[in-house]
């Protein structure tokens, strides 16, 4: 087997903060790795460089900028991200036909983060999310049809119906969760019982937006998580805005990864995917290493509103949006796989479209799942364990409860 290397990007003697991040997200340099340089074989392991403004950190030496990874790991991140944007462009759809009720938070534009992160991880490790978490529900294992079914509010989806698009789970994945900043503690919950039982081959990924960070509960996690050095990585997406307020306007220091004061931080370009799992496999060593909790804060972008009831386009400008679908994560990694010989245009037209049929397929199957039964303890069936009911309901007995 070939195992190819790269010279490392020079590894600085570190202050306290690397300032090699222009601040801004920008496209990935594509490293200058000639096509023959390449494996032919899918599985054989080669090494990609990261490009070097991807990261700016806090206390915490940068992750290598080379990642170890074979051509079918790379076109299987193109595959991921392409089919959550698929995905998301069906529930929008479907949305707009009227088909889904209540909320849907889409996250076109932010595929990256959601796959770098689970590329990095196992599925043992345990993750929990805010609710734009269509995408992370599908890279936890779900299928398409159980999502989209889930939000037509079908018995097949996969909370049956009941939970919509925020209250999603799976093994390891503990949702999908609607109270701003509220997770966050429960995820420093899910580490302290990883440490509490011993289980050193796993950590937590605790994800929450950069709205979120402002909550005091946030801080009181990241406080505990250090003093009880709990098994832990908080993951602050930054896409700039909680619901219509920017970052600029929303917080007196915008410098996410920082604001874990006494936790090692680090800023990732959100929008490379390769930049996200580098990141995310470095983190994941640093913490079971016993080194305590990170920070990270991934600089991503929302293309859409903040969700489907909102144009998105009233509190940013149309330009600012078109400057940032430059970076779209799907080009970023496209020109990366070219420029490396990996994936040409003809494939990548072959992945997305065997993706967009698959996508169209599980979404009429959703659309055509059987609706619940509409009876009351259809409604209530899967929120108690059976025989654990409570008998009261906010302050009211059952039977003096009117729907
Ligand atoms: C405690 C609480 N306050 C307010 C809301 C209403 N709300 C829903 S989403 C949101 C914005 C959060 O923004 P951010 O954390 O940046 O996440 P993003 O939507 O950008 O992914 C707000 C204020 C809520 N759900 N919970
Ligand atoms: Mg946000």
């Amino acid at each position: 087997m070939t195992m190819l290397s790269y010279s490392l990007k020079v590894k600085t003697a570190l202050p306290w903060t690397r300032l090699c991040y222009s601040g801004r997200r920008c496209m990935a340099h594509v490293a200058n790795i000639a096509a023959d340089d390449i494996p032919t074989g899918d599985d054989q392991p080669f090494k990609v460089s990261i490009a070097e403004d991807s990261y700016e950190t806090y206390n915490l030496e940068p992750p290598p900028y080379t990642l170890e990874t074979t051509k079918r790991q790379l076109k299987q991140l193109y595959h991921d991200m392409f089919t959550i944007r698929r995905m998301e462009l069906a529930a929008d759809r479907f949305y707009k036909e009227g088909k889904i009720r209540g909320f849907c938070h889409l996250s076109i534009g932010q595929e990256a983060v959601t796959v770098g992160i689970e590329h990095g991880i196992s599925r043992e490790d345990k993750l929990i999310t805010a609710y734009r978490s269509h995408g992370t529900t599908l890279m936890r294992g779900a299928t398409v049809k159980s999502i989209l079914g889930e939000l037509l509010g079908r018995q097949e989806g996969i909370s049956h119906g009941r939970g919509g698009s925020i209250h999603m789970f799976r093994e390891n994945f503990f949702g999908g969760n609607g109270i701003v900043g509220a997770h966050v503690p429960v995820g420093a919950g899910i580490a302290f019982a990883q440490q509490y039982h011993g289980n050193r081959d796993t950590v937590t990924v605790d994800i929450f937006g950069d709205g979120a960070a402002n909550q005091g509960q946030v801080h009181e996690a990241f406080n505990m998580a250090k003093l009880w050095n709990l098994p832990i990585i908080f993951c602050c997406e930054n896409n700039k805005y909680g619901m219509g307020t920017s970052v600029e306007r929303s917080s007196a220091m915008t410098e996410y990864y920082k604001r874990g004061q006494y936790l090692p931080g680090l800023r990732i370009n959100g929008m490379d995917v390769l930049a996200v799992l580098a990141a995310m496999r470095y983190g994941k060593e640093f913490v079971q290493a016993g080194n305590g909790p990170l920070l990270y804060e991934y600089q991503t972008y929302r293309f859409a509103g903040h969700s489907v009831s909102d144009p998105g386009t009233t509190y940013r400008s149309r330009e600012e949006i078109q400057a940032e679908r430059r970076h779209d994560p799907l080009s970023v990694l496209q020109e990366q796989l070219a420029e490396w010989g990996v994936l040409s245009k003809e494939e990548v037209k072959a992945i997305e479209k065997d993706v967009r049929s698959k996508v169209d397929r599980e979404a009429e199957e959703a659309n055509h799942m059987p609706v619940p039964e509409p009876r009351l303890d259809v409604l209530f069936r899967d929120i108690y364990v059976p025989g654990s009911e409570p008998l009261q309901r906010r302050g009211r007995t059952i039977d003096e409860t009117y729907y």
